[in-house]
Formats: C-alpha cells, structure tokens, sequence
C-alpha cells in the first residue's frame, strides 16, 4: 500500500489539522477549498488526520478548555468527507490519524467516550462501519508537496524512516497482540501517529527521507490554542479545529509552486484564520 501521497507542483495547497467530529469547521475548510479550486490551476486539500470522535456533551457540560462549543457528529463528518474527495477525484487527500486508526488495528482511544472507535461503530452501524474501515485502510500516512517542499503528517516527524518507502510496509494491525515481531514497525507508526512534538535533528532527518529538499514539516495531533506552534524549526504545528476557540483556528493556503524557507516564514504567511469574522482569544494578532 502506498502510503506517501505527492502533490502536483503548482495550483493551491489548503491544510486543515484536526477536526474531531466538528462539521461547522468541516463545512467551512470545504468552502475555502472549493474556492480555490475554481482557479485555473486548481487547488488540493490535505486534511492531516483525526477528523473523527468528538465530544457529544450538552453546552452546560462544556469546558473552556475545549475552546468554542460544538456537537461532534463523526457519521455526517465521514459522509460530507467521502462526497468532497468523491467531486473532486485525485485532489482532497486525507491522512491516517490516531482516531481513524482506532477503527483499523490501532489501540483504543479514550477522549470523550471510553472507547471512541466503538461509539462511532455503533452510530454507523455494520455496514457503514465496513465501508468506513475499508475507506481509512486506504488512507496515506504523509503527503509531500515537493516543490514548496513542504511534507505534511498527523503527529509531529518524530519517526525513524530512512525513505519514503519505509512508511508503505508498516502494517495498520497487530497493535494488540504483544510479539516481538514487527515491534520496529509499531514503534515507526505509533511514531508518526501520537509524536507531539521531537529534535530538529530527528524532524529533519524524517523530512530528508522523504524529500531532501524539503523545508517544514505541518501536522496537528496536539492542540496550539493560539492557532498554531513552532517548538523549533522545522516543526510547524497548526490547530485548523479542535480545542481552540473560534477566532483562533488556523488552516493553511500556500501556492504549491512557491519554495517556503522555514516553519515561521510559511506560519507568517500562510495561515488564515478560519472563521475570520471571529474575535482572537488566545491568537497574537500583532503583525
Ligand atoms: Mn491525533
């Protein structure tokens, strides 16, 4: 299975992280998208991951740190996904998150619900969960847009990988069972899945592997209230949804033909506020 997805090199690349079950936030990174896909050159989405398993508490429950209210609604998230890639062949790609990984051999994720995997199967019932799982196998664990040289993944670039075709032999199961076998390859895709953050030695030897060129690595997984993180170079870290305040949600709008230089020049000038008609809580608006 072909596990890196590379990009065309010109038209837009639009970057959402994270969305957990949030189909306003959905509906909105669909907009820009479709937007920028009636230029002449066309546009790409890259959606890194987690899109599913949000919470479903009544706004009373609500706490602040889960930023602006919502309700997660994974089952119409996954239908208004599969029609956005299904319009646009070849274009809308999403990655491998830990939450979809639940559904497909990974372990159990516990947020909002003990076992988040088995709610959503339960909503979906046998026969979309089988259609759904068939779907998330398919899913890539790294997009790369090669002349930008920017690489995009759900967690920070903390897995050991030499190239690119390290991530196509990783096996989606045998997360339960506790054999030795393959343990180098579960430690790789747990890796790439839940790294919060890494070295700049290790980020830039995982970019090196996938694209020598490549500058700055994009993912989500945890959450920057203020919209987006650089620990260090070349990590650039974007919350597009989940746990952040309206005003605060970042996405991503490069030009795929433009070479960016670090992750604070691409941060500086390629993130846009996702519901701009939102006010700042925590997002730094001065410059
Ligand atoms: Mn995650």
């Amino acid at each position: 299975m072909r596990r890196l997805v590379t990009l065309p090199e010109r038209g837009r690349l639009i970057v959402s992280t994270d969305l957990q079950g949030n189909v306003g936030d959905f509906e909105r990174v669909e907009e820009v998208f479709e937007h920028a896909a009636e230029r002449p050159e066309g546009a790409v989405l890259v959606i890194t991951g987690d899109l599913v398993h949000g919470p479903e508490l009544a706004p009373d429950e609500w706490p602040d740190y889960l930023g602006s209210y919502y309700r997660g609604d994974s089952k119409r998230l996954l239908e208004k996904a599969k029609a956005l890639a299904d319009r646009h062949p070849g274009r809308v790609h999403y990655l491998l998150g830990n939450h979809e990984h639940a559904h497909v051999g990974g372990p159990v994720v516990a947020k909002f619900f003990p076992d988040e995997a088995r709610r959503l199967e339960e909503l979906l019932g046998p026969a979309s969960t089988r259609q759904m799982k068939g779907w998330m196998r398919t899913w890539p664990f790294v997009a790369v847009a090669p002349k930008a040289g920017i690489v995009m993944l759900h967690a920070a670039p903390h897995a050991a990988i030499e190239s690119a075709s390290d991530l196509d032999k990783l096996p989606l199961d045998g997360f339960l069972d506790l054999t030795l076998a393959d343990n180098g390859a579960r430690a790789i895709l747990a890796a790439l899945l839940w790294a919060r953050t890494t070295s700049s030695e290790r980020a830039y030897s995982f970019l090196k592997a996938i694209l020598p060129t490549a500058k700055v690595a994009v993912y989500g997984h945890d959450v920057a209230r203020q919209g987006f993180a650089i620990d260090r170079e070349p990590l650039l870290c974007v919350s597009t949804s989940f746990g952040c305040f309206d005003g605060d949600k970042l996405y991503l709008d490069w030009d795929l033909s433009e070479p960016v230089t670090s992750a604070r020049d691409l941060a500086r000038d390629g993130l846009h506020p996702l519901h701009p008609e939102a006010p700042p809580v925590y997002r730094d608006t001065d410059d």
